[in-house]
């Protein structure tokens, strides 16, 4: 991008109160969510210096205060007057809205948060923030107190260092939450890193004793970025094919490399944002990918003159990809503007993703040969697996309405009324069954372990019949048939033992869900039922602690003595039906979990479910004993 960026060039909007009064227009929300992006809103324009070329590293620190501190090594914001507004430009940055090139046609800004919004909108909601610019042997300073000015901009001394660093304490008054989440921050930065070759980003947290820091730098970008996400993977071949190029204006970078799985990973990017509904730049991809197999694929015969086409989905069968994408004016489109609507990506992309790509195959017969028998292997599946399909379709036309023989339906037919319980092992089921309200709860029980999706393609998968039994009893149909307007339950609830088998059958089930129906989780209807771990019992009268803390608590309050009869649930099947209404089921007394998916975490959610029931065991072991804190009454 071209920075020739005088104080000037700066056009003059609006004031700051707006920001303050409507908070959620700017950075989304006021949430936990809302906070973290004031994070990324500084880090961008820090991130703006790096791609623009004068900063190679970043630093965040959250302070003891837990306030935030981002320095970067750029060559800190211009602090000449702008003379349209007779202040400096650093404080027209911090205290005008839209000040920065992006509105005035300048063209500085290359990234921009959420909103396209920046320091302006994170001054306006912190209590105080204050900046320091070094920059030609001078450190100037400012402080502001939400918005506003508190003292002029000052030289505070020398220095030979440049660049600008930020500090600011989020405004309670504003936000729900105020505390900072070293994961969640994490994540993005290590997604910002990944995103932007070469870039050193370190993150601190100094709140506690014990100081953490991490920091991430991949000389090799977007290429790391896959080979991280199929690290628990098995590669099928060891290179990373890698495309880069401008066209229309329009930088492109694309990395991809398949592994020996099932399902497909590609995620993409428009200026370092991601774009979880993809878009023009996802279709021009998807189209060069299809066209150049297929291409490929007739002319050294990995495909018969008489046989069909390659689908795009069977070359992307285990493929992990980013796709990212940089451009001027970004028009985001969609119910939620995640989605890229920009034409002249979709052309960009397409051609510089098929030159290159064509190029790579010709280079490397070895890996074109890889790729191309996967496909047609993963192209035979799924017409086995359409056949299979068609054939329960025909069968439910003749025999109307096949519901799976183990299934208690509910009598209710108003899908938003309905919850059907997903019941691990055929007793619990049966206690399940009695102790139902029979208008409203449907029960289907499960035998023993469900088939590990991430181990098996679809033909295999839809003639389990534990499978096929939820497919046919929620209504939806799975992957390209989903509808998700024929689900005849809005709330599924998986009911399991607490302990550990019971915790597997749960991962087993929600991959299920997460991989061919993901729009129930996305939608809010895929819940975890939570029965008690203890029964303590006095006198006659009864209670439930759902936790050890519960019980505890139960103790304290009821006086410990030896009259307490403590039985610890092992299992659903020790409950009468009674009981299992009591602590479980009865919707007016019952917890329940709602299971819920951010789509912008979707790469690390896939990461997740890999590392839990993918083929390798060490990766696992250390995913479960790094997350052993989180996990409580973990009964082994
Ligand atoms: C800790 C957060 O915000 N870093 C930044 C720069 C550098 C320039 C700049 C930023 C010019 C007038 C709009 C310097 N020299 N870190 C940061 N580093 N903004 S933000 O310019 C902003 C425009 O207002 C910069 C020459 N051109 C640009």
């Amino acid at each position: 991008m071209n920075n020739e960026y005088g104080a000037d060039q700066i056009q003059i909007l609006e004031g700051l109160e707006a920001v303050r009064k409507r908070p959620g227009m700017y950075i989304g929300s006021t949430s936990s969510r809302g906070l973290h992006h004031l994070v990324y809103e500084i880090v961008d324009n820090a991130v703006d210096e790096a791609l623009a070329g004068f900063c190679d590293t970043i630093k965040v620190i959250i302070n003891k205060d837990s306030s935030i501190t981002v320095i970067d090594n750029g060559r800190g914001i211009p602090i000449g007057i702008n003379h349209k507004a007779g202040k400096p430009a650093v404080e027209v940055v911090f205290t005008v809205l839209h000040a920065g090139g992006k509105f005035g046609g300048g063209g500085y800004k290359v990234s921009g948060g959420l909103h396209g919004v920046g320091a302006a909108v994170v001054n306006a909601l912190s209590e105080w923030l204050v900046v320091e610019v070094c920059t030609d042997g001078k450190k100037h300073i400012q402080r502001y107190e939400r918005g506003k000015v508190i003292s002029p901009l000052e030289e505070v001394g020398d220095t030979d260092l440049n660049g600008t660093k930020v500090t600011f304490l989020p405004d309670k008054e504003i936000f729900e939450e105020t505390v900072f989440e070293f994961d969640v921050l994490k994540q993005r930065l290590r997604e910002m890193a990944f995103l932007t070759k070469n870039l050193k980003i370190i993150l601190r947290d100094e709140r506690e004793e014990e100081i953490v820091e991490k920091s991430f730098h991949y000389e090799g970008g977007i290429k790391e970025y896959v080979q991280y996400l199929n690290n628990h993977k098995e590669p099928l071949y060891s290179d990373i094919i890698y495309c880069e190029g401008v066209k229309n204006k329009v930088y492109v970078e694309v990395a991809m490399q398949h592994n020996n799985g099932y399902n497909e990973g590609c995620y993409s990017f428009v200026n370092n944002i991601t774009t979880p509904e993809g878009g023009t730049h996802l279709s021009g991809f998807k189209n060069a990918l299809t066209k150049t197999f297929n291409d490929y694929a007739r002319t050294h015969k990995f495909l018969k003159d008489n046989e069909p086409n390659l689908s795009g989905e069977d070359i992307r069968e285990g493929l992990t990809a980013i796709i990212s994408i940089k451009l001027q004016d970004p028009q985001f489109e969609g119910q939620t503007k995640q989605k890229l609507g920009n034409s002249e990506a979709r052309g960009a992309v397409d051609s510089i993703i098929s030159e290159q790509l064509t190029y790579f195959l010709e280079q490397n017969p070895s890996v074109a040969k890889i790729i191309c028998e996967k496909s047609v292997l993963a192209q035979r599946a799924r017409d086995a697996a359409r056949k299979a399909r068609e054939l329960t379709r025909r069968k439910t036309a003749l025999e109307s309405a096949s519901l799976p023989g183990k299934l208690a339906d509910c009598s209710e037919k108003d899908p938003a009324k309905c919850e059907i319980y997903i019941v691990e092992g055929d007793s619990a089921g049966g206690s399940a069954k009695t102790a139902r309200s029979r208008a409203t709860q449907a029960i289907l029980p499960l035998r023993g372990k469900i088939l590990n999706v991430e181990k098996a393609r679809l033909d295999r998968i839809l003639v389990n019949n534990e499978i096929r039994a939820m497919i046919t009893a929620f209504g939806t149909g799975i992957s390209d048939d989903f509808d998700i307007s024929k689900l005849r339950y809005h709330k599924i609830i998986i009911m399991t033992d607490a302990d550990v088998d019971g915790a597997h059958i749960s991962t087993l089930l929600l991959t299920f869900l997460y991989r061919f129906m993901p729009e129930l989780i996305k939608q809010g209807h895929v819940y975890l039922a939570q029965p008690p771990l203890y029964k303590i019992e006095r006198n006659k009268k009864v209670r439930y602690a759902y936790s050890d803390e519960e019980l505890n608590q139960i103790l304290t309050e009821i006086g410990r003595d030896q009259n307490n009869k403590i039985q610890r649930y092992k299992g659903l099947g020790e409950m009468d039906a009674e009981q299992l209404w009591d602590t479980t089921m009865d919707p007016e007394k019952r917890v329940l979990l709602r299971v819920t998916m951010n789509e912008e975490e979707s790469s690390e959610i896939d990461l997740t479910f890999t590392t839990l029931m993918g083929d390798k065991v060490e990766p696992r072991r250390e995913f479960i004993e790094a997350n052993a804190k989180y996990v409580k009454n973990l009964d082994i």
